[in-house]
């Protein structure tokens, strides 16, 4: 298989890189990808080097499978042209997510809406893809209202820059800022930008995404968004009103059932997911299982995962072995 990494040189691009060669992903020819002033530089895979193209070249190459994230004008751009030449994209921006003709994928979730007419597949958001692993077994058994959903997120999600940011508030150095703000010792209420409505774009992110995965309109999620001095994932305060009672052991083996899933919870020796430990794992883990003793039907769980790997790298690879294994390109 042909595969291009369009982001080859971002800190997403690389996690899809080592996330390929772990898995074993049957690539015969890696295409890495970047901008024009990276053009040239050379990559390492599976301990082989491979140098950088341009999009233009990369498209003549005519990859089977193109992993995009490269930021969302790029794949606006070149997602289609890609497609136009055969490649089936998976794309890691929020540029087609909510777009009808694009499927929204979480592989345990509802990679089987996939045909091999699906040349643009979107990736969900970081924050989205590790709330709704949770969320979607339980909404199958009990119908999931209302969804009120806090988040304490990885300054990874942000990128390179705010990494260097962090490194130079610890280090005391002056330095280009990511953020308004510090973000060392700090906890910034402002991921992405402000809509009219009040609400960050990660925020309507949650709602939109979150619905349109599920499959149901019906399902009200409302989302506010942290940034956090973390750098090993994102964690989630959430609160969830079912239509339909529950048992909170029942609750427990539905999380510990669903794949890719990990149940950490035991308060007897202070077990619960942190972002830390999370770092570097695929899976999504969930903690502080318990009633919401102030209203009917209603649940609290904490919810962490590696945003650059089940949130990012690692779902865009999962999609692709789907497509691989199914025969979808
Ligand atoms: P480059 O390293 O050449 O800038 P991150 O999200 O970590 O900032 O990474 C963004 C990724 O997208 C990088 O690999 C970056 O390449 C790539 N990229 C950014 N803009 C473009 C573009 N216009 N065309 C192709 N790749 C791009
Ligand atoms: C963050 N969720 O942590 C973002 C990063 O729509 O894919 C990824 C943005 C996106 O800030």
């Amino acid at each position: 298989m042909k595969v291009a990494v369009v982001g080859a040189t971002g800190m997403v691009g690389q996690v899809m890189l080592k996330v390929l060669a772990e898995r074993n992903f049957p690539v015969t020819e890696l295409i890495p990808v970047a901008s024009e002033r990276s053009v040239g530089t050379k990559i390492e895979f599976r301990d082989k080097e491979f140098e950088v193209i341009g999009l233009e070249d990369a498209v003549a190459k005519k990859p089977e499978i193109a992993l995009f994230s490269a930021g969302g004008e790029t794949s606006l751009e070149w997602a289609p042209k890609f497609a136009a030449a055969g490649t089936t994209v998976i794309d890691n921006s929020s540029a087609w997510r909510m777009n009808p003709e694009n499927k929204l994928i979480v592989p345990e979730i509802n990679a089987s809406e996939l045909t091999s007419e699906d040349k643009i597949i979107a990736n969900p958001n970081c924050s989205t893809i590790q709330m709704v692993m949770a969320l979607s077994p339980l909404h199958k058994k009990y119908n999931i209202k209302r969804v009120v959903v806090s988040t304490y997120q990885s300054i990874t999600g942000t990128g390179v820059k705010a990494v260097e940011q962090l490194e130079n508030e610890y280090a005391g150095k002056q330095g280009e800022m990511a953020y308004p703000y510090p973000i060392h010792r700090n906890a910034i209420p402002h991921c992405d930008v402000f809509e009219e409505n009040g609400y960050t774009k990660e925020e309507m992110k949650l709602t939109n995404e979150t619905k349109k995965i599920l499959q149901d309109d019906s399902v009200a999620v409302t989302a506010t968004a942290i940034r956090i001095p973390v750098v090993g994932g994102h964690s989630e305060s959430v609160n969830i009103t079912f239509e339909n009672d529950f048992e909170i052991n029942e609750v427990r083996r539905i999380l510990s059932d669903f794949p890719g899933i990990k149940v950490q919870d035991n308060l007897d020796v202070n077990t619960y997911p942190m972002p830390i430990y999370a770092e570097g794992k695929d899976d999504v883990f969930v903690g502080r299982i318990r009633r919401d003793n102030s209203q009917a039907n209603s649940l609290n769980m904490w919810i962490v995962a590696d945003n650059l790997r089940k949130g990012a790298a690692t779902n865009a690879v999962q999609i692709a072995e789907y497509l691989v294994e199914n025969k979808l390109v």
